[in-house]
């Protein structure tokens, strides 16, 4: 369903931006993505880039966190560790211009713009919930493409079961990659049927606006099901393989992280309860508002099929 500026998840704070009248008015029912500063925009008058973006069913019973909230609560250890820092420091990340490089099992391997890479795909807004595994959570209004989708177009061999992801690895655009925190770039990976499932996204904007650094700008996933240190943040590579990727956090502490990392509220991380989870920006400091964690998040529906057969205490 082609959509109208109305339908889509907004903020006043943002709509009252001179930068989005300006594109709405140029682009009339549709909702621009790109501001006029980024050459991204140019994109998306040169006819690249989608300036339509269709809302979809997903999270339509739940609250998106402010603009605010999601852009200033960070885990991104390339620009520091604490969860302000990267929005004070990801202003050193040049997201434009942008390549992802797609290499392994498939048939149509390259290197590829940014912008033509998107082009091709319908632009959706999904609203997910997001759950980090030291047990906090927000709502996240993104917007992306089914990585299914885009997957497809590079028609993955039959030797491809898994498919690893690589962030940036720049130790000037991201001075946290001068200390040793973790083993960079930082990397994650998915099974195949995982990277398939229509749930996996990949985001490129949130509030209908191009990501800000610190969320991992220009392109990042977002696989809802799992704890947030699965969404890798801008993605420069991604390639199919047929072994199992050792992803970066299994890589720092394989016994508090796995593979799989599904949200899973009956197995406890060794150091902590995942019974429950802190929302951010609700409650007081003091009274911080809680929730129950759902299995995979609450996208069991989707996803537990997945997972048939497999111990989740073992392959956690
Ligand atoms: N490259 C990279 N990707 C990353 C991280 C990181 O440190 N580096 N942190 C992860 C973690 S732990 C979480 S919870 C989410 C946070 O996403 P957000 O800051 O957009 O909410 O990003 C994930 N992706
Ligand atoms: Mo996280």
């Amino acid at each position: 369903m082609k959509i109208t500026e109305h339908h889509i998840t907004d903020e006043k704070n943002y709509l009252n931006r001179r930068s989005f009248i300006k594109k709405s008015a140029k682009f009339g029912a549709g909702l621009a993505l790109f501001n006029s500063a980024s050459s991204l925009a140019e994109g998306v008058e040169g006819g690249g880039w989608s300036d339509k973006i269709t809302t979809t069913s997903y999270g339509k019973d739940l609250t998106p966190h402010s603009f605010k909230e999601i852009s200033n609560y960070n885990n991104f250890y390339e620009f520091g560790t604490g969860k302000r820092d990267p929005a004070k420091n990801a202003h050193t990340l040049k997201p434009n211009p942008w390549h992802v490089k797609i290499s392994g099992e498939c048939s149509k391997q390259g290197n590829y713009d940014l912008e033509d890479f998107i082009a091709p795909y319908q632009l959706e807004e999904r609203i997910y919930r997001l759950r980090c595994v030291e047990a906090w959570s927000m709502v996240i209004p993104w917007v992306g493409v089914s990585l299914a989708e885009m997957l497809k177009t590079f028609q993955p061999t039959s030797k491809a079961k898994y498919v690893v992801f690589k962030t940036l690895l720049d130790k000037v655009q991201m001075p946290g990659q001068k200390r040793p925190i973790l083993n960079w770039p930082y990397t994650e990976g998915l099974t195949i049927a995982e990277a398939m499932n229509p749930l996996s996204f990949l985001a490129v904007g949130l509030y209908g606006k191009v990501l800000p650094n610190q969320n991992g700008a220009p392109m990042r996933l977002v696989v809802p099901w799992k704890y947030g240190f699965k969404s890798i943040k801008s993605i420069v590579s991604i390639h199919f393989q047929e072994t199992m990727p050792l992803n970066t956090w299994q890589e720092q502490a394989s016994n508090e992280y796995g593979f799989y990392a599904n949200v899973n509220p009956n197995v406890d991380h060794p150091r902590w309860s995942q019974a429950r989870e802190r929302v951010i920006g609700r409650g007081s400091f003091f009274k911080p508002e809680k929730r129950k964690t759902e299995i995979f998040n609450g996208y069991g529906d989707e996803v537990a099929h997945l997972y048939a057969g497999l111990d989740l205490r073992k392959n956690f």
